[in-house]
């Protein structure tokens, strides 16, 4: 009884949010409505410390298992930006995209493994199936370590955790998610999928999406059979509420006692108001089908077999239906209320303020304002915002007191809105990488020189030695140590859940990492190449960048993403798309090292940090010989803060990872010709150069080259920027800035692709040369090579 009343209420509340959107009080609405039925069963076997990975349908499985409420329902659709009221996003998500809080008020964890979660949800389609192979997969480490459960406390209390996904017919068309059920099927992980099929994707069904039409005919081949791995398989009707519960009681206990991932497949589900608010389902569904969104409708169906079953009568069920429905309406009102009155109160402040200075300033006119704010056309911040700032344009140049208050206000105001719109995109927690201490490298007599690949070994093995938490996921990082032999022998030292060889699945590799740091793991993705980050950088940019921003500080995934790139060989083996990096990842840091004891030292920090991070290593650098630190896997060194390499009084080269050396070559020759080059490397893209120190070398030099790895308006327009706009940087300019870039073009392979398609250092002498002889003609004759 309760159960139905459950899946009733979530259905009313799904009535009343698409009310609620076409009537204009809130922005979208996408329901869980004919869903509701199978999630009840779902939630019956859902338990603390398991973790839900799902999409926008799951209202009625949150209310169930608690995790969220109608309260937190209604909040999340009027986009209520505090956190109490909608903490899964402050207002920041669609409705229905669940989260619950990992992190205190600080940004530290909170007892995760004691409590039922619930990963954050995202629009992008299947984007959520990567990481729930990092949430099961998770398990597996916790239930066959007990000192990583012990290194860990609070995350895991023995690895019994099952992780639910939850993905639509059409969802599983993406490419996502068979990567994800190829690799859970491989780990053999306690991954339960749920299939919610309605039959459609917005407008488009099976037969379109689908091989066969059917998920579970499609995967049949996943099916586990003795003697081999797989999933187990099971499909139900998406009404058949007693078949539910046994199915998922069933299956639920074998993916918790023997970490076998599981499909269950739910069909016959229905859409009774449609896709979401935005289209009408009239315009592309048959007669027949929409007859069945009545006529399947998985509420009425349990009605019927609770009546036909005497568990209930008609009569009792309809005196339930009264008393639900008013306590779903009651919880709408009381959530549009709390939305409102503060943005009430702000509306009232201000229409205060306007009017006073009206009094005091009655020349200038603020009467617009004042009646903007009087009726306005919505209650929004925005409509706050705007007319308080346009009327301080109007009261410019006044003194008065009423004038001054309206200013204050107006700067209060918006600096409180940029905390509720932008804040947390980074963590801010006493375990930023940002609050690291930075410790020095220090060398003596004893400190020997090796193989840069054996710096980055030997700070790996003390890293390793050091947290039990740390692991290393990806292709060929095993059993052969990596392909340029950077992990050689740690696997045998540390055992494979350590050093793990992974399929040829960047973006689940991706996921697995994500979905485990979420587990308070501290898992270093490994990415082969640069190159090939692009199969991850959907899920990088959609899931991980933004996962503090969007659960407005209730999540945080201290994912260490490591690759090599800028210089090697050819198409795919040279790449530095370093502007997409930046450009796509806001969120996560990135470092770009230039030799392995800068990775070390960076990754020192990153390792002790809990903020997302992209390393890059210098791809060439492996044999180069470095001095090792007598403080490796020790010494810190601080993001943010570029090194000046080579100090120099006639202009400053700003670059970065593999060009800091050639710009160091480049420098050697330009001072034969008479210019004195300083070069400075900026060490970390994000953040940049935190205390401005580009600039203090321009106000010596007065002249500014930035040397790139990346395409023409790449990275080094962001650097531009940074240190020209940021940085006030043209102040100390008396020559126009210039970059030098690689190629719009890819390298060829060879040796003399990569010379005619990145920076070199003739070019890099030319560039610099040609800034002195604009600025000192007579000292720098014309080279006359073009
Ligand atoms: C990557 C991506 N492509 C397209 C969309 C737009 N979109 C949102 S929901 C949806 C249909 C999803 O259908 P299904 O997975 O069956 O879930 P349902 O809504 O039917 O429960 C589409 C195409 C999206 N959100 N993400
Ligand atoms: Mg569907």
């Amino acid at each position: 009884m309760s159960d139905y009343r459950l899946a009733f209420r979530s259905r009313v509340a799904s009535v009343s949010g698409r009310r609620e959107v076409l009537t204009g009080k809130a922005p979208f609405g996408i329901f869980g409505d004919g869903k509701e039925v199978a999630q009840l069963a779902m939630a019956k076997v859902f338990r603390p410390g398991d973790w839900r990975s799902g999409y926008y349908r799951d209202q009625t499985f949150m209310f169930a298992t608690g995790m969220s409420d109608l309260s937190q329902f209604f909040a999340q659709l009027y986009t209520n930006t505090d956190i109490a009221a909608d903490p899964s996003s402050a207002g920041r998500q669609m409705v229905s995209h669940f989260a619950t809080r990992l992190l205190d008020a600080g940004g530290g964890w909170t007892r995760v493994g004691e409590a039922m979660q619930s990963a954050a949800d995202l629009s992008p389609v299947g984007a959520h199936m990567p990481r729930s192979l990092g949430l099961a997969y998770a398990s597996k480490l916790y239930r066959s370590d007990r000192a990583l459960r012990e290194a860990a406390p609070g995350f895991s209390t023995s690895g019994d955790e099952v992780t639910f996904a939850t993905i639509g017919n059409a969802g599983t068309s993406e490419g996502l998610f068979w990567e994800t059920m190829n690799a859970a099927g491989v780990l053999q992980i306690p991954l339960l999928v749920s299939v919610w099929d309605d039959g459609y994707g917005i407008s488009v069904p099976n037969e379109y999406q689908t091989i066969k039409s059917s998920i579970s005919a499609a995967l049949a081949g996943f099916q586990r059979e003795p003697g081999t791995t797989g999933f187990e398989i099971r499909v139900v009707k998406g009404w058949d509420y007693p078949s539910l519960v046994d199915t998922y009681a069933d299956l639920t206990e074998l993916v918790r006692r023997e970490q076998v991932p599981a499909l269950v497949h739910v069909t016959e589900m229905t859409q009774p108001q449609g896709h979401s608010t935005s289209g009408s389902h009239e315009r592309y569904k048959t007669k027949e089908r929409l007859a069945f969104e009545t006529t399947g409708d998985p509420i009425t169906r349990m009605r019927d077999w609770m009546v036909a079953e005497k568990i209930a009568t008609a009569a009792e069920l309809d005196a339930f239906a009264d008393d639900d429905r008013k306590a779903v309406e009651s919880a709408r009102i009381a959530a549009w209320e709390t939305y409102q009155a503060p943005i009430k109160a702000e509306l009232d402040r201000a229409q205060g303020l306007i009017g006073r200075a009206q009094q005091e300033s009655p020349e200038v006119r603020l009467a617009d304002f004042v009646a903007e704010l009087a009726d306005p056309l919505e209650i929004s911040r925005r409509v706050v915002q705007s007319a308080v700032r346009r009327a301080a344009y109007a009261l410019r140049g006044r003194d008065g007191a009423a004038a001054g208050a309206l200013r204050g206000f107006a700067k209060e105001y918006a600096a409180r809105n940029d905390e509720r719109y932008r804040s947390f995109l980074y963590s801010a927690s006493p375990d930023s990488p940002l609050k690291v201490t930075p410790i020095a490298a220090e060398y003596s007599d004893r400190s020997e020189s090796v193989d840069g690949r054996v710096v980055l070994l030997r700070n790996f093995d003390l890293n390793f030695a050091r947290d039990p938490r740390l692991f290393v996921m990806g292709e060929d990082v095993g059993k052969l140590g990596d392909v340029n032999l950077v992990f050689e022998g740690l696997q045998a030292k540390y055992g494979e859940r350590r050093f793990t060889d992974t399929g040829i699945r960047e973006a689940t590799i991706l996921g697995q990492g994500i979905g485990t740091a979420l587990r308070g793991l501290r898992p270093i993705v490994d990415i082969q190449y640069l190159d090939y980050l692009l199969y991850a950088l959907e899920l990088a940019s959609d899931d991980l960048a933004p996962l503090h921003y969007r659960t407005a500080g209730g999540q945080k995934a201290p994912v260490i993403i490591r690759t090599k790139g800028h210089r090697l060989q050819g198409i795919w083996h040279t790449g530095s798309p370093m502007s997409v990096v930046l450009n796509a990842l806001r969120g996560i840091y990135v470092a770009v090292p230039r030799n392995m004891v800068q990775a070390a030292g960076f990754y020192n920090t990153l390792f002790r940090g809990d903020n997302p991070a992209i390393l890059i290593e210098v791809l060439n650098g492996y044999r180069l010989k470095e001095r090792v630190p007598d403080n490796l896997g020790d010494f810190r060194l601080p993001l943010g803060v570029p090194e000046t390499v080579r100090a120099g009084s006639d202009l400053t080269i700003v670059t970065y990872g593999a060009l800091v050396r050639i710009a160091l070559e480049a420098a050697e020759t330009l001072a034969a010709m008479g210019v004195d080059a300083e070069i400075v490397d900026v060490q970390t893209l994000n953040p940049f150069d935190l205390k401005a120190a580009i600039a203090e070398s321009l106000a010596k030099t007065n002249a500014l080259l930035v040397v790139d790895e990346d395409v023409p308006g790449g990275a080094s327009a962001f650097i531009l920027r940074e240190v020209l706009e940021t940085q006030r940087g043209f102040e100390h300019l008396d020559a126009p800035p210039r970059t030098l870039t690689a190629a719009e073009n890819r390298a060829a392979v060879g040796v003399d692709g990569d010379y005619f398609a990145k920076p070199n250092r003739e070019q890099i002498v030319e560039a610099a040369y040609a800034i002195m002889r604009e600025r000192r003609p007579r000292d720098f004759p014309d080279l006359r090579l073009g």
